[in-house]
């Protein structure tokens, strides 16, 4: 199983096209203008001129230059937009000039420590930025054709590879990024040297004796970044967990650390499980992930509870209000989700996938596409506000690029087949056994589970269409019109493998009707609570819609929930439940006699929660109180 190319996939249900409509129109200009006036193109032109001193920002903001970037070759392949393009060839030119003759490219060491390179790699994230660059690099040549940034990518892999590799210097980066993009890189020019290199980095990480713990005696390159002194020493001692230094890769077993980094990680290392037929490797990242999504993710996709360390605790620590939930790391998820979706075929990575997508990383990005949580937390006692960037603005890019190539989780090619892992509205061109086929799906997907997908080809094919049932469709049904073939069943998907001819099409329900779910009582936090979900959204109930806090409300989960049919919030369907609310200060004593307090009939609304927060900030509770 293979993404498509993304200009071969074109997203049409009113979900997606609208998000890759405001994408293009508000999102990437938007965020061109952050580049500018927060000086990280001003980095690049200055890098560029060769000049000295006076780099603006955070060390590691060339990474977000190159995530917007890569965003544009996927925007740009949804719809074309002169200004954008106009903007991206900009922004490419000067990152052209910024490179130096022999590869190298980081604006902060250029501008403020040339003599510090290659010094600090556990903290200062020169391969992170790299792999970034590497990774638009690659977008742009795949989706746009152009291979001027390619160049640049290119010449500094092999400026890395000329320090670090086999036989040279043992190195990799204290954040994880560049193993991926070495990866991409390879499959791009067809190059294995690149993915070697990645592979060995992979590897490395982990073994005794610790890159990093050497570069902790560095004083002059520490003192850029001190606090990485405290991340990476527990006790003293050095510890890796927190950069997955902790054990090689084969011997992690529980998910640790700082979690955007693990994600990059482990996609990386389920790409090279599956490009090498790494059964063991495997093994090892089907562990991590079980544990990752059976214990230490929430319901809404969000992953790595704790502010502390941007990470991981331990299992069933799932706080609401605290949540970190960084919005980059549930893109993350959703890029490590997709490796082993491609290297098993099985549906359950599919749907966190789809779990992490409508919930908890969509709700990272206001429905005007030009606001931003960074934190996703499951409450709010009305602290917690969107805002048009951050000083460390890695996740705005990053849900950027996976509205782009948001095709690549929807569906893959096969040699044999076509694979549908989210039912969403799409058209699809793909050559199977070297015939033509045309795949449309029309849905109106996540609001509807009624989708229609219709095969074309010019003449007969036989191949296997599958279609995922998701893991919340009780009652899903698959009606192929006009013909009686069954579907066989298999890996969690409904399959059609049949010799297709004409047009043929495929009647899917999945039926949604509003449900609550309870948490496994090892997640203290949601004791007694429920959270209403409906086909693969999570709902969430704020103030705005309820008048009053919904902290206050006792849900009856006997009342079944009504949906609301009349769309708001750019066409959201929102549910209304029953129970009862207490009302605040009913007793006039701070502590009065059990029961005194006044409690109402009342009904409050939900909407999804990716919807949250778009009418400013307020209250807001997904795990609600039930009786
Ligand atoms: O360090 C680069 C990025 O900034 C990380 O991925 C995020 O967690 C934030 O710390
Ligand atoms: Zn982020």
């Amino acid at each position: 199983m293979a993404p498509l190319p993304l200009a071969n996939i074109r997203m049409t249900d009113q979900f997606w096209s609208r998000w890759q409509r405001v994408l293009v129109e508000t999102t990437l200009p938007s965020q061109y203008g952050q580049l500018v006036s927060t000086g990280r193109l001003e980095n690049f032109r200055r890098a560029g001129k060769r000049e000295q001193g006076g780099f603006q920002g955070l060390y590691f903001n060339d990474s977000d230059v190159y995530k917007y970037l890569e965003a544009c070759a996927y925007g740009l392949c949804a719809h074309e937009s002169t200004a954008v393009r106009g903007q991206m060839n900009e922004v490419i030119a000067l990152v052209e000039a910024a490179q130096e003759a022999d590869g190298y490219i980081n604006t902060f060491f250029q501008l403020m420590h040339p003599d510090l390179k290659w010094r600090n790699l556990n903290s200062l994230h020169e391969m992170y930025c790299g792999g970034h660059l590497i990774e638009a690099a690659v977008a742009i040549y795949e989706c746009l054709g152009e291979r001027k940034l390619l160049d640049v990518a290119i010449r500094f892999a092999d400026h890395v590879a000329s320090v670090f590799g086999p036989g040279k210097r043992r190195g990799y980066c204290g954040h994880q990024e560049i193993e991926l993009a070495l990866i991409r890189l390879s499959k791009a020019t067809g190059e294995k040297k690149y993915s070697d290199l990645g592979s060995w980095m992979i590897e490395e990480r982990g073994n005794p004796p610790s890159v990093f713990e050497a570069e902790l005696d560095d004083a002059p390159s520490l003192a850029l970044q001190p606090a990485a002194r405290h991340m990476l020493k527990q006790q003293g001692k050095y510890s890796g967990e927190y950069a997955q230094d902790h054990a090689p890769i084969r011997q992690h077993r529980a998910i640790v650390g700082h979690a955007v980094r693990a994600m990059y990680f482990y996609t990386a290392a389920a790409d090279l499980a599956d490009s090498r037929h790494d059964e063991p490797l495997g093994e090892a990242l089907e562990e991590i992930w079980n544990n990752l999504t059976r214990k230490r993710m929430y319901v809404t996709g969000g992953i790595g509870p704790s502010a502390h360390n941007e990470g991981f605790t331990r299992d069933f620590d799932l706080p609401n209000l605290t949540a970190y939930a960084e919005t980059c790391a549930a893109v993350g998820l959703i890029l490590w989700g997709r490796t082993l979706l491609e290297l098993t075929g099985d549906s359950e990575y599919a749907d966190v996938i789809e779990r992490a997508l409508y919930n908890g990383a969509m709700s990272g990005i206001s429905l005007s596409g030009d606001l931003y949580f960074y934190t996703n937390p499951l409450e709010s006692r009305g602290n917690h506000e969107r805002t048009p960037w951050f000083e460390c603005a890695c996740c705005p890019p990053n849900i950027a690029r996976l509205i782009g190539s948001v095709g690549w989780v929807v569906a893959s090619g096969a040699d044999d087949g076509f694979w549908i892992h989210i039912p969403a509205g799409f058209d699809a061109d793909l050559q199977i056994h070297g015939v033509p086929v045309k795949i449309r799906s029309v849905s109106n997907y996540p609001d509807s589970g009624k989708i229609e997908v219709t095969v074309e080809v010019p003449t007969p094919v036989r191949f296997n269409l599958r279609v995922r049932i998701p893991h919340w469709a009780d009652e899903a049904t698959f009606e192929l019109v006009g013909d009686g073939h069954e579907a066989e069943y298999e890996g969690g998907y409904a399959c059609f493998d049949l010799e297709w001819k004409g047009s043929t099409t495929l009647k899917i329900d999945l039926p949604m009707t509003p449900k609550w779910v309870e948490a496994d009582p090892r997640v203290r936090d949601d004791l007694g609570r429920a959270a209403l979900v409906r086909g693969p959204l999570v709902y969430a109930c704020e103030e705005k819609d309820a008048g009053f806090a919904p902290q206050l409300f006792v849900v009856d989960t006997d009342i079944e929930p009504e949906e609301r049919q009349e769309p708001m919030l750019e066409g959201v369907v929102s549910i209304v439940a029953s129970g009862v609310r207490e009302e605040d200060g009913s007793t006039g004593e701070l502590y009065a006699e059990l029961g005194a307090s006044r409690t109402f009939d009342a009904q409050a609304e939900f909407i999804p929660y990716y919807a949250w927060c778009n009418r400013g900030p307020n209250n807001m509770q997904v795990w609600m109180r039930h009786f």
